[in-house]
């Protein structure tokens, strides 16, 4: 019989094992352990990962299905049931199913990662994620050979997604990856943010972060994961194929059609702040470039 993770689960299952610092702390713990010399290199290095605060990550983002506008998900997301939560994998896997959520998390180690979100809209916050890397759960399902890529669903319940009684985006909201960009160790299944459990606006209880791509493709509330060989049909590219691409990587240098990505707006940044420049693949060239060698990066966008 299936049991609802409530009851089974504690927090220390979805969040990091480690009591979490906030960044200044850790920045601190950091350059005292590198000693005097290398704290200048290290505090710039980080600076730009500075989280934003719990309030500022959970009360102005995306999530289409509880309504357009970017206070909706706080407003409205609290009466999402996510106990029980399965997750179906399908399509080209060894080992095919439903799996339940406390099966999903069982197992892993949840870590803590601090990533950029940079939003397709032009605004970005820094977000300590807790979760586990997607390769992990592909690699315990079995990937089978010719599978090229991952498609992603979101759950489907209106009665509890009052965004979802209009027609403003085709449901169920579907994202895709390509396999080598699922298996990349960058890419997470989050089930916590700040230590705490997945707030429900954020994607509670399980959602994707592909943190050098455009925030719509971290999709959230994930009941579906398919391995298949044809690249999948994703929400925004369904909507607008000239304004949203497969791929959605973020990069200055090429433009959406109908506004600037070379520059963000880092959400609270107070009064005085101005636009900061946008980096190529988010600040994570290092780590993927060479995911998209020898591909014209304005076609394939
Ligand atoms: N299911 C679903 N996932 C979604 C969205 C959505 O509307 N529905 N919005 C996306 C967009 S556009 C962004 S910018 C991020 C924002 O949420 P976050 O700040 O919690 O990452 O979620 C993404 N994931
Ligand atoms: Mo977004």
């Amino acid at each position: 019989m299936a049991h609802r993770w409530k009851n089974e689960l504690t927090w220390n299952d979805v969040t990091p094992k480690a009591l979490y610092l906030n960044r200044r702390q850790w920045m601190m713990g950091a350059g005292a352990l590198l000693g005097a010399g290398a704290i200048g290199g290290q505090a710039r290095a980080e600076e730009g990962l500075e989280p934003n605060s719990f309030e500022e990550i959970t009360s102005y983002n995306n999530f289409y299905e509880f309504g357009t506008g970017k206070t909706d998900p706080a407003n409205y997301a609290h009466a999402l049931t996510t106990a029980p939560w399965s997750i179906e994998i399908d399509g080209m896997v060894d080992n095919p199913g439903t799996y339940s959520f406390e099966d999903i998390v069982a197992g892993q180690t949840i870590e803590e990662r601090i990533y950029r979100l940079r939003c397709v809209e032009a605004w970005s916050m820094v977000v300590p994620w807790s979760g586990f890397e997607l390769a992990d759960l592909l690699t315990r399902v079995g990937v089978q050979e010719g599978a090229q890529y991952v498609a992603f669903e979101t759950l489907v319940r209106p009665e509890e997604m009052p965004g979802q009684r209009r027609q403003s985006l085709e449901w169920p909201y579907r994202e895709g990856l390509r396999l080598d960009e699922a298996m990349n160790p960058l890419t997470i299944l989050a089930t916590g943010l700040y230590g705490e459990p997945m707030p429900n606006q954020n994607g509670a209880p399980i959602r994707l972060v592909v943190p050098w791509k455009y925030g719509f493709k971290s999709i959230k509330s994930i009941v579906r994961i398919s391995l298949t060989d044809v690249e999948p049909q994703t929400t925004w590219n369904m909507q607008n194929s000239r304004e949203y691409g497969f791929y959605s990587n973020v990069n200055p240098n090429v433009n959406h059609p109908r506004w600037s990505q070379a520059s963000e707006r880092r959400v609270g940044g107070g009064l005085f702040s101005s636009r900061i420049p946008t980096q190529m693949f988010n600040g994570y060239e290092d780590e993927v470039a060479h995911l998209y060698e020898g591909m014209d990066l304005s076609e394939y966008f």
